[in-house]
Formats: structure tokens, C-alpha cells, sequence
């Protein structure tokens, strides 16, 4: 017998096209821009969740191991904030949800009085995330929503009059630029209830070596990740990149403070899509932008709390002091 998933597939009333639709969409208009871009929330098809979870395992790539640390030694600080309160532990994006898993564990072992309410616009990914956590943790009350972050953010809010303790973990904001990301999280605010909470992880401006060797690791895995991209706009739209013909490229930008990826054509070369009806040229070292990592001051990290309507509560770091996570609450007069 097939056991019920609690997943709900939310649709957006507004933009009706399909995931496939929106990256045909996304490459032609990337790949005819100059410089040639492609978003990085395409990199996250199974494949590439796949190859960015053994990222997360790599001795170099030190964000999630720090943010592991950070969970572990601050659970119950942040279980704390939470106490006699009802509310919804909301996570943006949360892959396998590997470190969540601390604070879900502590929380149900505290007896806190909560749901886990997973958003991604994933459905397969939902579904094997929300089946693993129903089965690892039978007394977790869980939720998942498949789901833009917003759209299912809005929903919530008419659903219940819970508070919320949103989670956005592992640095995900740094892949927005410093405007955008004002513009994201006073979205999340203008979606939020005064006093609901924001957990975010960001990562902090360190030696350059240590980014450098973060983003170009010694087992290639990262260039797999970055490449499969294009193995994506070939199964998907019917690309027909030659994958080896393109080399993975990152670089730190010392004006901007973001780690900088790109796929780099080592050749002249044409490439058909046939979803999109045309071929797309590359001139030798041509590159195509797929990533950026912005990396933060705790100065910029405050300065965020306060232009986009939050009050900072409580700051975690590793003790290398390498990642930091902070508890902002919601300010509304
Ligand atoms: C998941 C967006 C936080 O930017 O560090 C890892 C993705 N890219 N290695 C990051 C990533 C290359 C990662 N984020």
C-alpha cells in the first residue's frame, strides 16, 4: 500500500508555464545576452542536487560543515527562542534538509510545539525529503509545500495565524547580488507577521585561498556541478553540447566580494537546442556567467537586518568564524 505523502503542490495564478517552459526561456535569453549568463537555480535538477551534495562533503567546501557546527553547539539558544510558542519552522530550499535535522531532532526532544514546513519548487525533490522525514522522525508534524517561496509564504499566511520561524540556510542568499538580495528578504518581510522569525546563514569574507579552494576543489566535483548544466540543457532541451569542450572557471571578485563561476567554451563552437530552435555560437574563451557567491562583513550582515525591516536577535558562528547564522525578528509598527 502506498503511503500518503503530506505534500501540496501549490499553483501560481499568475505565471501558468511549465519548469521546462521557464529554463527554454531563461537559456535563450542568457545565451543571447553578452556577456552569455545562465541562473543559477537551474543547477538543481536531480543530477546536479546529487553533485551538490557530495559538494557539501568535500574537506574543502567548508560552509556546511561550519553551519553543522554552528547547529550543534547553539541548538538549544535557538530552541529557546522558541519555547511556548506554536509555530511553523518554515525552511527556503531545503535540499536534503541534512542540517535541519539537528534543530528538528533537538526541537521534538524539547517537546517544542511546531510544524515543518518545507517549500521548494521540486516536487521529486519534496517528495523524497518529506517520505525521509516522516519515516525518521513519526512524531514530526510535516508539511511540505512544492511551491515558489513567496507564493507558498502567501499561502501560509491565510492557512494559519501561526507564528513563523523561516529558515534559509547555508548561504543560499549569497547567490543574489547585494541589490537583489535587499529585495528578497524585504519580500520575505512584507510576506512575514510582526515577530515571526528569519534563521539565515550567511558566509563570511575570509582569506582568499580558502574561497578559492572552496570553488575549485581538488576532486573536480564542483566543475562536475557547474558543467552539468549544460548535460541539463541537453537532456531537457535537447542541446547538443560537446560538455567536454568547456571548462569550469571560478575567480574571487575583490571590488564586488563574490566568488564568480563560469563555463568557459576552450574552442570556436556552434551548439544546437533544438526546445529553443536555434544554435548559439562561442568564440574561443568565450565564457558563460553561471554563479555568484557573495560573501559578507558582519557589518553588511547588519546593515541587511536593518534596510529590509528586521531586528537582529541573537549571531551564531563556527569557532573558525568562518560562516555565521543569525535570528532576525520581524518589525512591523
Ligand atoms: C548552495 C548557493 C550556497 O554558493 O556556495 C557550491 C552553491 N556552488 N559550490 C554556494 C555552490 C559551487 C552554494 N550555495
Amino acid at each position: 500500500m502506498k503511503k500518503t505523502i503530506a505534500l501540496e503542490v501549490l499553483t501560481d495564478l499568475e505565471s501558468k508555464i511549465s519548469i521546462k517552459e521557464a529554463f527554454a526561456r531563461d537559456v535563450l535569453i542568457g545565451l543571447s545576452a553578452t556577456p552569455k549568463k545562465i541562473p543559477s537555480r537551474y543547477f538543481y535538477d536531480a543530477e546536479g542536487s546529487l553533485l551538490f551534495q557530495k559538494i557539501t562533503e568535500l574537506p574543502e567546501y567548508y560552509l556546511t560543515r561550519c553551519e553543522f557546527e554552528i547547529f550543534e553547539n547553539h541548538k538549544q539558544s535557538i530552541a529557546a527562542s522558541m519555547r511556548n510558542e506554536t509555530f511553523n519552522l518554515v525552511e527556503l530550499g531545503p535540499g536534503d534538509a541534512r542540517k535541519t535535522r539537528v534543530l528538528l531532532e533537538h526541537f521534538l526532544q524539547q517537546n517544542l510545539d511546531f510544524h515543518y514546513v518545507p517549500i521548494d519548487i521540486s516536487n521529486s525533490a519534496q517528495e523524497g525529503l518529506v517520505e525521509n522525514m516522516q519515516s525518521d522522525f513519526p512524531k514530526l508534524r510535516v508539511k511540505g509545500l512544492v511551491s515558489e517561496y513567496f507564493n507558498a509564504l502567501n499561502w501560509l499566511k491565510n492557512l494559519n495565524h501561526r507564528k513563523n520561524l523561516v529558515l534559509f540556510l547555508g548561504s543560499s542568499i549569497g547567490n543574489f547580488n547585494r541589490e537583489s538580495s535587499r529585495v528578497f528578504l524585504h519580500s520575505l518581510w512584507n510576506s512575514l507577521n510582526a515577530d515571526d522569525c528569519l534563521l539565515i546563514g550567511f558566509d563570511l569574507k575570509k582569506d582568499i585561498e580558502l574561497l578559492l579552494k572552496a570553488y575549485n576543489d581538488s576532486r573536480g566535483v564542483t566543475s562536475e556541478f557547474n558543467l552539468n548544466l549544460l548535460h541539463r540543457i541537453n537532456r531537457e532541451l535537447g542541446g547538443n553540447f560537446d560538455v567536454n569542450r568547456f571548462r569550469h572557471y571560478a575567480s574571487y571578485n575583490v571590488f564586488s566580494g563574490a566568488m564568480e563561476s563560469y563555463l568557459v567554451s576552450k574552442e570556436s563552437q556552434n551548439v544546437m537546442i533544438q526546445e529553443i530552435g536555434q544554435s548559439f555560437s562561442f568564440d574561443p574563451w568565450e565564457p558563460i556567467h553561471t554563479e555568484y557567491s557573495y560573501k559578507y562583513l558582519e557589518s553588511d550582515i547588519a546593515k541587511l537586518a536593518e534596510d529590509t525591516g528586521f531586528i537582529p536577535v541573537e549571531q551564531f558562528h563556527d569557532t573558525a568564524r568562518y560562516f555565521t547564522d543569525v535570528l532576525w525578528r520581524v518589525q512591523k509598527q
